[in-house]
């Protein structure tokens, strides 16, 4: 089933995951491999594939997000030093799991956003 993901998965709680917050709308858990000392990852309830198929059913989870990624940060304790929040998008984005996710990274500098060309 194209519209049934890992991530869905755990949504639903049908697989573990270590959840730090859920809502109606959105659910975060903790990447399985994380980049910097805090990384949430922070997932719509119902599967968007991508950045590229949003529509404007999907305001409210998306804005959400960006609402849960505040509450999580707070929680965290990384909300005063600061963090970063990336959503890859397809193949040139890097991106695994096809249901969009915003990446919520932190706990210590994250250095420049991509290393630079050449
Ligand atoms: P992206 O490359 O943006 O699609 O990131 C996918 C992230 O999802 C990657 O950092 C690893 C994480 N991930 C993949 N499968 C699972 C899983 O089953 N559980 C958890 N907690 N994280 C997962």
């Amino acid at each position: 089933m194209p519209h049934d993901t890992i991530f869905l998965k755990i949504v639903r709680g049908e697989i573990p995951a270590d959840v730090v917050y859920r809502d109606e709308l959105v659910t975060a858990f903790r990447d399985r491999h994380p980049q910097a000392p805090v990384h949430v990852l922070i997932v719509p309830n119902h599967v968007i594939p991508t950045a590229a198929d949003v529509t404007a059913d999907d305001e409210a989870a998306l804005g959400r997000l960006f609402v849960a990624a505040r509450a999580v940060a707070e929680q965290e304790g990384i909300a005063e030093d600061g963090y970063r929040l990336i959503v890859n998008c397809k193949g040139h984005g890097g991106q695994e799991v096809d249901h969009l996710h915003l990446h919520l990274l932190g706990g210590e500098p994250l250095g420049p956003m991509r290393a630079r060309r050449g």
